[in-house]
């Protein structure tokens, strides 16, 4: 999954794809480069960032979710907010992607009236404040029960188990600790049985473990998602399409992992 940031604020891309010009020749890129997916979003959720309003977010990505449709790529919707998830979903998308898990009011129904597939990620707190001193008995034990429970308020909400993919929101209220104890035990949420999304990309604990800049992230990212494929996820989120491709191509390969292991939209 290829990440397009339609944001002047993101951690590790924000301002390189702002207009929509630059946003869609990173689209053009991702594609050729070999994404399965592409995941658009208009509203940075770094930690301490501020949130934008629906008419904002919508006037971001809607022009470059427009034009990946037309490419004919599998398209995700970052975003937690409802009237963003019902225009997109009009306009085609095939995955919302919401690091709220459906939370906001209405959120699960409009997923629920529509045939999308939706990933529901884990995260404590919010992300203004979620870095500040986050707290956990079992960290990899009390993610896999908040998203039984999101699991459990989209299905009675006639979300099918099948639609769902889940995801333990790395560097989302989290110590440097805590993701790592989540990326050791990432075959616990495998066995859930629901495909597990990772998103590594870039994050500080990389740069923690390396210390490089976050743009010096690449190499660093590519062995982290690799480990996240090894537990068994299958969706990799990430900037660095062409470098992620080419390890897994290895990993597949030595591994004799069929080419359907990553999940297709
Ligand atoms: N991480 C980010 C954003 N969306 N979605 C899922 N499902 N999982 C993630 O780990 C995840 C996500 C944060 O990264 P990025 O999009 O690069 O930055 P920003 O939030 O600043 O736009």
């Amino acid at each position: 999954m290829g990440v397009i940031n339609v944001t002047p604020d993101s951690f590790s891309d924000g301002g390189y794809f702002d207009t929509t010009e630059k946003a869609i020749e990173q689209a053009r890129r991702l594609i050729q480069e070999g994404a399965d997916i592409l995941d658009i979003g208009g509203e940075s959720t770094r930690p301490g960032s501020r949130s934008v309003g629906g008419d904002e977010e919508l006037l971001r990505v809607m022009p470059v979710i427009e034009f990946a449709l037309s490419m004919d790529i599998p398209v995700s919707v970052d975003t937690s907010k409802p009237e963003v998830m019902r225009a997109t979903i009009d306009a085609g998308v095939d995955l919302v992607n919401d690091i709220n898990a459906l939370r906001a009011p209405g959120a699960l129904d409009v997923v629920a009236d529509s045939a999308v597939m939706i990933c529901l990620m884990h995260m404590q707190g919010k992300p203004e404040t979620m870095q500040h001193n986050p707290q956990y008995s079992d960290v990899v034990a009390e993610v896999i029960s908040f998203l039984e429970q999101r699991v459990a308020a989209a299905v009675s909400t006639g979300i099918e188990r099948e639609r769902i993919i889940i995801d333990p929101g790395f560097g989302f209220g989290k110590t440097f600790e805590h993701n790592l104890m989540l990326l050791r035990g990432l075959d616990r949420l495998v066995s859930t049985n629901f495909p597990v999304l990772a998103g590594l990309s870039r994050k500080s604990m990389l740069g923690t473990i390396t210390g490089n800049a976050v743009n010096d992230r690449v190499h660093a990212s590519v062995a982290a998602g690799l480990l996240a494929v090894g537990q068994g996820a299958r969706i990799i989120r990430v900037h660095d399409v062409k470098a992620t491709r080419d390890a897994f191509s290895v990993f597949a390969a030595v591994n004799r992992i069929a080419p359907g292991f990553l999940l297709h939209l």
